[in-house]
């Protein structure tokens, strides 16, 4: 049998790519002037071209394959699956023995107030239901005015029109008229871009209190609930300083608020705990779950309902009238099952959080003295260097000298997948990284800053 993946070449993949396929986030006459990377295969923290050149994932996919490439349990466990039921809804009285284990698996794996589950097959998804869940559970009260959904620049929360209006990053909105009635943004704790002279800590409780600042000028009977991801991550990992999650508590607590802890990438022992929850001590109302749910094997995600709406729900004497057709697909749901498996059975959080984790953010943190390097921040196994043309005023370059993505391009083409959000390199490998693998990557890393730096300097 001939693979799809191999039987044509390479410049006959990118000429059909570019006169038939439409990509998320992508200028299509840049990429097709350019020629569009054809990953053909994987295994472990590697992948491969369709020219044969490995590459090492920096970005675990878009932060999700936890488990690494080429895990045949999980191509073994979708193919029992298939053959045994490929397909089954979970809507007009049914359910499939898989949906259940897993809605079940995750009432065990998450923290105790959660018991209930609805699945969903992206993270744009799973926030969409919430917003409406969010609406249905204050009707539920009998306040239909407390509507307003607060988020926070440099959020992403996805791209559906709910989704994407909670977003916060600036490009998601103006081709789409978003954001929709409804949606207000408050401040991110961005210390590094936007702390100025105050101590992070200090910096934290301000951007906290930007949430209270607009509840208050929405007014508290307005808003009913607050958004947002533990670690900021396609936004740059914006990690916040240790004052900012107890603050933001305390807020939703006063004025009666839910509270939604995106953990879409935090979720799956990315922040080195099993959720970003836990690392930064949050007890939300609602848990977004996607990615490292399957380790990306499979699209699938699912909302944690809290007690309080899970309760509201459940004994509202009516239909919950929302659903997809894929909602819990038997399929994606056993490969789910499989990969949470291998994380409890092989350790893979936990080895996360106590060895692997603490090795990359220190080896990482060899990388601060580089010349153009104004941070290194992250935690557990996700982290961003920023770049900076002047270290000590934390100045960065202009963007139009485009630094992030000549560093994203020396990066890749000396083997190493890293992404640039503005000029922070970010990365998110695979949980499974060895040691030799980290510091193979943080090699490609050093390499990649000293190119950009001498690229900036010769003006290039
Ligand atoms: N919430 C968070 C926190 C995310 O990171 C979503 C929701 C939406 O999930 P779906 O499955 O609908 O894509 C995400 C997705 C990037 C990048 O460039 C990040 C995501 C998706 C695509 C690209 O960093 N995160």
């Amino acid at each position: 049998m001939t693979f799809l993946t191999s039987n044509r070449p390479t410049a006959e993949w990118q000429a059909s790519d570019a006169a038939h396929h439409i990509h998320p986030f992508t200028d299509h006459s840049a990429l097709a002037k350019r020629g569009v990377r054809v990953i053909t295969r994987g295994d472990g923290v590697y992948l491969w071209d369709s020219d044969g050149n490995r590459i090492m994932d920096g970005m675990a996919g878009l932060w999700c394959v936890q488990v690494g490439y080429g895990r045949k349990e999980l191509a073994e466990a979708s193919y029992r699956a298939m053959q045994e039921l490929p397909y089954y809804n979970t809507f007009f009285q049914s359910t499939t023995p898989a949906a259940v284990t897993l809605s079940e698996k995750l009432a065990e794996i998450t923290p105790a107030p959660f018991k209930h589950t609805f699945f969903a097959n992206s993270g744009s998804e799973a926030n969409d239901t919430i917003a409406k869940m969010v609406r249905y559970y204050w009707n539920l009260q009998g306040k239909p005015e407390k509507k307003t959904i607060i988020s926070r620049d440099y959020a992403y929360h996805g791209v559906t029109m709910a989704a994407a209006s909670l977003s916060g990053l600036q490009p998601m909105h103006p081709q789409f008229d978003l954001p929709l009635p409804g949606f207000e943004h408050a401040d991110a704790p961005y210390w590094f871009a936007e702390g100025g002279d105050m101590d992070p800590e200090e910096f934290g409780l301000k951007a906290a209190r930007s949430l209270e600042d607009k509840i208050q000028a929405l007014g508290a009977d307005k808003v009913a609930a607050f958004i947002g991801e533990p670690v900021q991550g396609a936004g740059g990992v914006i990690v916040p300083p240790d004052s900012y999650w107890p603050e933001i508590q305390r807020i939703c607590r006063k004025y009666d608020i839910l509270l939604i802890a995106d953990e879409v990438i935090c979720g799956f022992g990315r922040t080195g705990n099993w959720w970003g929850s836990e690392t930064f001590g949050i007890e939300p109302d609602f848990m977004t779950l996607a990615k490292g749910l399957s380790s990306g094997y499979l699209p699938i995600s699912a909302v944690m309902v809290g007690k309080r709406v899970g309760d509201a729900m459940t004994a509202a004497d009516e239909e919950f009238v929302h659903g997809f057709t894929y909602s819990g697909h038997p399929v994606a749901a056993a490969v789910a099952l499989e990969n949470i498996r291998i994380l409890q059975e092989e350790g893979i959080i936990d080895r996360g959080r106590d060895e692997i984790g603490p090795y990359m953010q220190s080896r990482l943190r060899t990388l601060a003295d580089h010349p153009l390097v104004g941070e290194v921040r992250g935690v557990g196994l996700v982290a961003a260097i920023e770049l900076v043309e002047d270290k000590a005023a934390r100045k960065p370059y202009d963007p139009s000298r485009g630094a992030g993505v000549i560093c994203r391009d020396h990066s890749i083409a000396n083997g190493l997948i890293m992404r640039a959000v503005r000029d922070a390199m970010v990365l998110s490998p695979p949980l499974v990284i060895t040691k030799e693998q980290v510091d193979e990557m943080v090699g490609i890393v050093h390499k990649a800053l000293d190119l950009t730096a001498k690229d900036l300097a010769s003006g290039n």
